[in-house]
């Protein structure tokens, strides 16, 4: 019996086994295309020639494939052979896919995690990688050893789905902080030069940044206090640089929208609570 199986050895299911064999688990590999095995081999893995027989080789089983139907696929393949393993997959998906596929292991009798990987191949197997975890708090008890040589690893909740749900969660903040930037780099660009503005960009967002843990915790307490500024002292400064994006031929969009779940609160007399309080206007479902 082997340490651990990787199903799938594209770029990341390949850094995967890496690791783990470096580490000296003794790893069984297999892939679809099987050449692809060909260099772990060499470092010492073992080639299982269908899926079958490489769930069957150890207690800890990593699948790494493009996408969900192609989990679904394999898993499909390998039937009862993965009873009393651990599945751990790490393709990415969505928080109802992981739930989908921690229901099949149910099924099979193995216990099931998903996994996200919020890295690139060449981080595996150093801190700079992190991967969150998510479902059985006894299986990622029982397989956590193996599982931190690949990088910083969380454990972030035992519904199947959280791991997928903080790794989209985290996407959408990348792309709203993003498309936030560009907004303003938009507005002063109009003006000329917009590498000036960089720095006291990256300073107002770090005030963000800096706020973090305290915003969490206001919503933890449903308590908004003022902060920087009331929504009522908010308003007319949304108000303003809608006028002025206006003015520049901006999109307005996304601040009309701000401006409107401010609004909101404001006619219900809210007014004086701080910008942390939109949170009831945007996930009225979690209070
Ligand atoms: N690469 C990265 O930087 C990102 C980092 C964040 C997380 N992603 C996710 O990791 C999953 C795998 O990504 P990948 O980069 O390893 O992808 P590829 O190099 O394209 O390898 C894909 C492997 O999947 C196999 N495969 C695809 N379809 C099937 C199928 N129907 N049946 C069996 N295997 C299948 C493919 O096999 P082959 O083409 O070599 O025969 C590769 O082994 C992914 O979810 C990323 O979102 C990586």
């Amino acid at each position: 019996m082997n340490d651990v199986t990787v199903l799938g050895l594209g770029a990341m299911g390949s850094a995967l086994a890496r690791t783990f064999l470096e580490h000296g688990l003794a790893t069984t590999v297999w892939n679809r295309t099987a050449a692809k095995a060909d260099d772990l081999v060499a470092r010492g893995a073992r080639r299982a020639g269908t899926v079958a027989d490489a769930v069957a080789a150890a207690p800890l089983v990593v699948v790494c494939l493009t996408d969900h139907d192609a989990t679904e696929q394999i898993l499909e393949a390998c039937g009862d052979a993965m009873a009393g393993r651990t599945l751990v997959d790490l393709t990415t998906g969505t928080p109802e896919q992981a739930r989908e596929t921690a229901q099949w292991a149910g099924k099979h009798g193995a216990g099931h995690l998903d996994g996200v990987v919020q890295a690139g191949p060449g981080q595996i197997g150093t801190p700079d990688a992190t991967l969150f975890y998510s479902g059985a708090p006894q299986a990622f008890a029982a397989h956590r050893a193996a599982l931190e040589l690949l990088g910083t690893t969380h454990h972030v909740g035992d519904d199947a789905g959280q791991a997928a749900l903080y790794d989209l969660a985290l996407l959408g903040l990348w792309y709203d902080t993003t498309l936030a930037y560009l907004h303003a780099l938009a507005l002063v660009g109009g003006a000329g030069d917009v590498e000036p503005f960089a720095p006291f960009a990256a300073r107002q967002i770090d005030h963000v940044v800096q706020a973090a843990p305290e915003v969490a915790r206001e919503i933890r307490d449903r308590a908004y206090p003022r902060g920087p500024a009331s929504l009522t002292e908010h308003a007319p400064v949304l108000e303003h640089l809608v006028r002025l994006r206006t003015a520049s031929n901006l999109d307005t969009a996304q601040l009309e929208h701000v401006l409107s779940l401010v609004n909101r609160p404001i006619a219900a007399g809210h007014g004086a609570e701080g910008f942390t309080s939109l949170i009831e206007e945007l996930a009225p479902i979690i209070f």
